[in-house]
């Protein structure tokens, strides 16, 4: 096998062994409150926000970047889940439009 070719490989499976799989961490809305109600996680990494109470809820993402930096995900009925990928890097809250009490933080490091 030619060297460059053996060198090609090497870089491109060391490139995948590399890359570390984003992690998805399910939140569970119970009670009029999130669970868990914080969480470190990386960049790229998903929360999934399922509705396990009887009523709809509203997330709603404000990220690092300021005043404008925000996501609302929408009216989320009981049963349903919704996810949400956090690509920057820093200190995020998330709560329900509709109900304070619902209501976490997120680091992304
Ligand atoms: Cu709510």
């Amino acid at each position: 096998m030619p060297n460059r070719l053996v060198l090609a490989i090497a870089i491109v499976l060391g490139f995948v062994v590399a890359v570390p799989a984003a992690t998805t961490i399910k939140v569970i809305q119970h009670g009029l409150a999130l669970n868990p109600d914080s969480a470190v996680i990386s960049r790229g990494d998903r929360l999934i926000f399922t509705n396990d109470d009887d009523v709809i809820h509203n997330i709603h993402i404000f990220g690092p970047g300021g005043e404008d930096d925000s996501e609302d995900l929408g009216l989320q009925k009981p049963g349903k889940s919704l996810s949400y990928k956090f690509d920057k890097i820093g200190a995020y809250r998330v709560r329900c439009n509709i109900h304070p009490s619902v209501k976490m933080s997120v680091q992304v490091k």
